[in-house]
């Protein structure tokens, strides 16, 4: 059976880009293959970050992963700083990336320009994400269209590392929706919606109520025309609507702009497909948020079926790489 593995950061409140371009997938697949989710702790040391409310965030993000619909029963869901694996491979990776590759990342480029500390770790950040995936011999990484570039780099270290060293990883493919995969902030409908940019008018919380939706949506930036049409280049805030509809509405952003004449009567709708979609997250979001005992042993749980899949790549990879076995 095929292993499909993916992460999200507890960076900031989990939003709807995150829902429509990964999480919707998440679940989806979490039924049809062998699923390995993870809460990217780590990765989000890579940034300016206050401890305690990390450590929240990361309880809360894995009541809101299982409010979505991830079953612990039925998939694998830890936090990633429970596994020393995660690190260990990291610097494995670090050492068969190349400055050049990690150097042309765009999100890299993107993060550094907005911190004025600019850590080795945002810069080396794509060689934890590459062992993360390559942990769990991973055929498929659901992700939104902005981690396209981190998983060709993942892809490009696996085949290296097996030329180099001998048969070790399993090379991924990245797996990105038809709708949704990249939702755009409301008000600048040329910057993706982003946990860490976000919290404006311009990104929608998944715990935000259905009173601040509507109102986020009716003030979504569009344009000067007044025809609704699909068209990204021209038309970045309408066609985000219309994307952001698609998505919720499991149809296509041009078959919505056909029932549409009136950017009034589209932003409407978006609000009320927006709300119904978020109604029974929010709900068994509060009642998961009752019991964070309940919570932190489905994750103890997850992370030891975790480390049994992890120790042994890791233990392939040490070998092959030349390490002396260290057991006796
Ligand atoms: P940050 O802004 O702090 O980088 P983020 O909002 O990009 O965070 P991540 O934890 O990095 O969130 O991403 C989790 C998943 O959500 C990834 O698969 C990512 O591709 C997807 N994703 C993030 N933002 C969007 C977006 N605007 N549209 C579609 N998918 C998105
Ligand atoms: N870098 C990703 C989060 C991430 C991830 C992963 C996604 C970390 N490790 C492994 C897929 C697979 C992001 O910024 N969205």
């Amino acid at each position: 059976m095929a292993r499909v593995f993916s992460g999200i950061q507890p960076s900031g409140e989990i939003h709807l880009g995150n829902l429509l371009g990964a999480l919707h997938n998440w679940v989806a697949e979490q039924h049809k293959h062998e699923a390995v989710y993870c809460i990217v702790d780590l990765h989000a040391l890579t940034h300016k970050h206050d401890p305690a409310q990390l450590r929240q965030a990361t309880l809360s993000l894995s009541q809101m992963l299982m409010a979505v619909g991830l079953d612990p029963q039925v998939c694998t869901l830890f936090v990633q700083s429970h596994l020393s694996e995660h690190s260990e491979l990291a610097w494995l990776l670090q050492c068969t990336t190349s400055y050049g590759e990690l150097s042309r990342m765009t999100q890299f480029k993107h993060k550094s320009d907005e911190t004025d500390f600019v850590s080795a770790a945002l810069f080396t950040y794509p060689a934890l994400q590459a062992a993360d995936i390559l942990l769990y011999d991973t055929d498929i990484v659901p992700v939104g269209d902005d981690q396209r570039q981190h998983i060709e780099l993942t892809r490009d270290a696996a085949q290296r590392f097996n030329q180099r060293y001998g048969e070790t990883f399993v090379v991924p493919s990245h797996q990105i929706p038809k709708a949704g995969a990249r939702v755009m902030d409301l008000q600048n409908p040329t910057s993706k919606m982003s946990k860490s940019a976000g919290e404006g008018a311009g990104t929608i919380s998944l715990t935000d109520d259905p009173k601040a939706i509507s109102k986020k949506i009716m003030r979504a930036v569009t344009d000067s025309e007044t025809e609704v049409r699909y068209d990204p280049a021209a038309k970045p805030g309408v066609s985000n609507l219309l994307e952001i509809m698609a998505a919720a509405r499991q149809s296509t952003p041009q078959s919505v702009a056909e029932n549409y004449s009136s950017y009034g009567a589209l932003k409407k709708d978006c609000a009320e497909a927006v709300v119904a979609m978020l109604a029974p997250i929010q709900q068994r979001f509060g009642e998961l948020s009752a019991d964070s005992g309940e919570t932190a042993r489905l994750l103890a749980v997850g992370a030891d079926k975790a480390r049994h899949m992890a120790s042994q790549t890791l233990a392939r990879a040490k070998q092959n790489i030349g390490l002396l076995d260290g057991e006796g």
